[in-house]
């Protein structure tokens, strides 16, 4: 009997807190699971007492559901999830809808929405950020692909969804690989938010050599600031925290950063679409150098930097900090909005911005004030070309400019490094720049390979000048990279 107005495949922690959370928020949800034994033990136990039912086969969880048809996987990225939908498009109609909740990388997605759709089905592939908790009590939802499926999805998503006052952190993102698109710029915003932290920790404990406890209740004061924000909350906690020997824990913690791949693969579309994403890129670059622990434990012993200590008013200085933070933070941000603005000219998707900062506002490792600040500057001009010129954040980087540029150039003084801090404000002369050097780069490109250069004075007409006047005139068309 169709009761079921959804099934969820894939009973691993987030799949069983999702299936849970539709529950609270009173829809049906029939479970399954490759390995059987999952469902009966989930609704023994986890689901006991609930409205999920579940099923052994396909054919049986498909007969549950109510129509158009609506299944969700929660599985392994990568090959399980082209499985199941090789299971499942027998046993569907045209009309029905699959959606893919887990990891996948933007390009599958994009590819499984073509194909899809071409069988007259629809596919949506939904970032879902969080963690477990957040599945089980609001997560951030990115959806993206068939948008014919997006009123049928709307009230399951938005339902389970994190609120912020009572708007949901769920909308829908854009066409096929949209929404896994900007689920893993999130991601990449969360490396260079965490690095961002990072630094700012890094000088006041290496620059001005304050300890855990202190630099805890400064980043507590910070969070009652523009950055108020879940990463600040819990990086207050860390360094606050007490082993069972009554030393701080986070001293004992191996500086060598792990990382699953999301920022990596940020950075890579970023070169990708020539996208200057510098704080993202140099984030995962950071952690790929904390993690040649023993290369820099040889080395510290060998390279030497300045030995100077930090003169002036520690007071002023950590404020200092904070701005600097807060003003790399918005250069990031911009960063990231602007690869999403790219990708979707590339892909002609139409991407909501103003959605996308509510999304990520609520629910997700990113949340903060802050992106309600984003969000606004969408609402107020959705064709936004670029954050920074946003008259809020406009403001802001100005207010904070004086001290980013004193932060940079005491820590480059006093040898701490600040790779994200220095990288975002170089991109910020950058942007402002009317010019830069490149006409020089244009000479020389076509000085040894006669790669040829636009004069400012007669736009889009390229030409070779033979500099030496030796060898030939005969400019390059085949070497162009
Ligand atoms: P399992 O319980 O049968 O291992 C997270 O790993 C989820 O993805 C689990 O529900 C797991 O099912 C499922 N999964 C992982 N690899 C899979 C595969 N190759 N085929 C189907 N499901 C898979």
């Amino acid at each position: 009997m169709a009761t079921a107005d959804i099934a969820l495949i894939g009973l691993a922690v987030m799949g069983q807190n999702l299936i849970l959370n539709m529950n609270d928020h009173g829809f049906v949800v029939c479970a399954y699971n490759r390995t059987v034994d999952k469902v009966e033990k989930f609704l023994a136990n986890e689901a006991k007492g609930t409205k999920v039912i579940g099923a052994k086969y396909l054919e049986e969880m498909v007969a549950t559901l109510k129509k158009p048809r609506r299944v969700m996987m929660l599985v392994k990225a990568g090959a399980a999830v082209d499985a199941f939908i090789e299971k499942l498009v027998p046993l569907l109609e045209a009309g029905d809808i699959i959606i893919d909740g887990g990891n996948s990388e933007y390009q599958d997605t994009l590819r499984r929405c073509k194909s899809l759709e071409e069988k007259g089905m629809l596919f949506v592939g939904s970032g879902v950020s969080g963690g477990e908790d957040g599945a089980r009590y609001g997560p951030s939802l990115m959806p993206g692909g068939s948008p014919e499926a997006w009123p049928h999805i709307k009230p399951i998503f938005q339902g389970i969804a994190a609120k912020v006052g009572t708007e949901p952190c769920c909308d829908w993102v854009g066409e096929e690989g949209a929404g896994h698109f900007v689920k893993m710029v999130h991601n990449g915003i969360e490396y260079g938010d965490m690095q961002l932290i990072c630094e700012a920790y890094h000088v006041m404990k290496g620059a001005l050599g304050l300890d855990n406890d202190k630099i805890s209740e400064v980043f507590g004061q910070w969070n009652k600031t523009e950055l108020d924000s879940f990463l600040i909350e819990i990086t207050t906690d860390i360094l606050a925290f007490k082993d069972t020997d009554g030393k701080h824990l986070v001293d004992k913690i191996k500086d060598s950063a792990g990382q699953k791949g999301t920022g990596k693969w940020t950075a890579i579309s970023a070169l990708e679409y020539g996208m200057p994403v510098t704080l993202i890129g140099e984030a995962v670059f950071s952690r790929c150098l904390s993690s040649l622990k023993d290369e820099r434990v040889a080395a510290s012993k060998k390279l030497h930097g300045p030995t100077a200590p930090f003169e002036g008013n520690k007071e002023a200085f950590v404020e200092d900090i904070r701005q600097a933070l807060y003003a790399s933070k918005i250069v990031s941000y911009a960063q990231g909005f602007m690869l999403m603005r790219e990708a979707a000219k590339e892909f002609n998707w139409n991407l909501n911005y103003g959605g996308i900062a509510l999304m990520w506002r609520g629910g997700c490792i990113i949340r903060s004030r802050f992106l309600g600040n984003i969000k606004e500057a969408f609402d107020k001009n959705p064709n936004l070309v670029n954050l920074l010129l946003d008259d809020f954040f406009l403001k802001a980087i100005h207010d904070c400019q004086a001290s980013w540029r004193n932060v940079v150039a005491t820590a480059v003084a006093l040898g701490v490094p600040t790779p994200a801090f220095s990288t975002a404000l170089a991109f910020y002369d950058g942007y402002r720049s009317e010019t830069l050097p490149a006409n020089l780069l244009q000479a020389q490109r076509d000085y040894f390979g006669a790669h040829t250069y636009e004069l400012l004075s007669t736009p889009g007409k390229f030409q070779h000048t033979n500099w030496t006047g030796h060898g030939g005139n005969v400019s390059s068309s085949t070497y162009n990279a």
